[in-house]
């Protein structure tokens, strides 16, 4: 019989033999899944347990905020705060940075979180998840929100975790792509494939359609040429898929290759994009690269982007990495 490898003991051996992981990011690591554990079991539970619709409230991005959204915050920080491994938190669902009470011993990371991506989908049964970034803390006293404002590359760990048919959580350290399957009778999670990785080539495009005329020319480009199929220019046809949430659309691409894109457009010229860097697009870059795949804004690598702000927006393109270099190379030709 092959032995099961627990993400415990996968992290464990991970600490031991490649010096990756030090133990206090271990232990860091381990509660975040454990969080995600509890949130899956919510999201589980749907209507039975009370967790559908709306709370009426609006977050720090003027959207409207789904009671699972105010959920999974809580039980994130709920989770993080007291173990010793962090000095604070940030969140999409909150304004300004959530620092360790005084009352706990303060850690020398900072961890950042999408508690609950995808919330459109809530509510109608389709996947949603949770997406992290580790940070570690800059030297000195005290912590502070420029303290977060670290570009992507910097990242000590990334993952996500996707709430679907099956509750599986991905990350990396910086030593390729793992995921692991949640085992709901032993209530843990199993390692299920390491060193993941996304075709190079691919014929499947994700991207919200409904936006097109609001595009700039180098993506409307790109998909004209793409929806040309074997009649145009790239001789083949394509396939399209859009989940409007990004943990599910992202797990697709590393399983089966595609490329994902939420460009700047028109709508709101002022925004670089929909989506958020620090805990949307960088973590997702960093899984996405580890797996030998590509993401840019349509110009530079997203985890060189410098951040100017905690909830800052970005253009994303990311995936297979021919096609990604492609829409950028339109960009840069544009
Ligand atoms: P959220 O974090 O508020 O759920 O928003 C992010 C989501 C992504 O998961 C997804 O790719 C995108 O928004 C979908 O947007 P749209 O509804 O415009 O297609
Ligand atoms: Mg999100």
């Amino acid at each position: 019989m092959t032995q099961k490898i627990s993400l415990t003991r996968y992290l464990v051996e991970q600490q031991r033999s490649e010096g990756h992981i030090p133990s206090q990011l271990r232990l860091l690591l381990e509660v975040v899944a454990r969080a995600c554990k509890s949130i899956s079991q919510a999201v589980n539970k749907g209507a039975l347990g009370g967790v559908l619709g709306g709370a009426e409230t609006e977050n720090v991005q003027g959207e409207m905020q789904k009671k699972l959204d105010i959920i999974a915050n809580e039980v994130l920080i709920e989770a993080n705060e007291w173990g010793g491994h962090l000095a604070a938190m940030a969140s999409e669902e909150m304004e300004g940075i959530y620092v360790v009470p005084n009352r706990y011993p303060q850690g020398e990371y900072l961890l950042l979180f999408d508690p609950l991506d995808g919330s459109s989908n809530i509510d109608v049964n389709v996947s949603i998840g949770t997406i992290f970034s580790v940070l570690r803390k800059p030297e000195g006293a005290g912590v502070s929100e420029q303290d977060f404002l670290q570009a992507g590359h910097k990242q000590v760990a990334a993952g996500y975790c996707v709430y679907g048919p099956q509750t599986t959580l991905v990350l990396t350290v910086g030593d390729g792509v793992a995921m692991f399957t949640l085992d709901r009778e032993q209530g843990s999670f199993i390692l299920t494939q390491e060193n993941v990785q996304v075709p190079e080539d691919t014929q499947e495009f994700a991207i919200n359609m409904s936006n097109m005329r609001h595009w700039d020319t180098p993506v409307q480009r790109y998909i004209d040429e793409c929806l040309q199929g074997t009649d145009g220019p790239r001789g083949k046809n394509f396939n399209m898929r859009w989940i409007a949430s990004m943990v599910a659309d992202v797990h697709r691409i590393l399983t089966r290759g595609g490329v994902f894109m939420y460009p700047w457009d028109k709508r709101e010229p002022g925004k670089p994009g929909k989506l958020r860097l620090m805990y949307e697009a960088n973590p997702m870059s960093w899984l996405i690269e580890q797996a030998g795949g590509a993401a840019t804004n349509g110009k530079q690598r997203i985890m060189d982007i410098e951040p100017g702000k905690l909830h800052e927006r970005v253009s994303v393109v990311l995936g297979s990495k021919n096609e990604v270099d492609r829409v950028t190379r339109y960009h840069l030709e544009a």
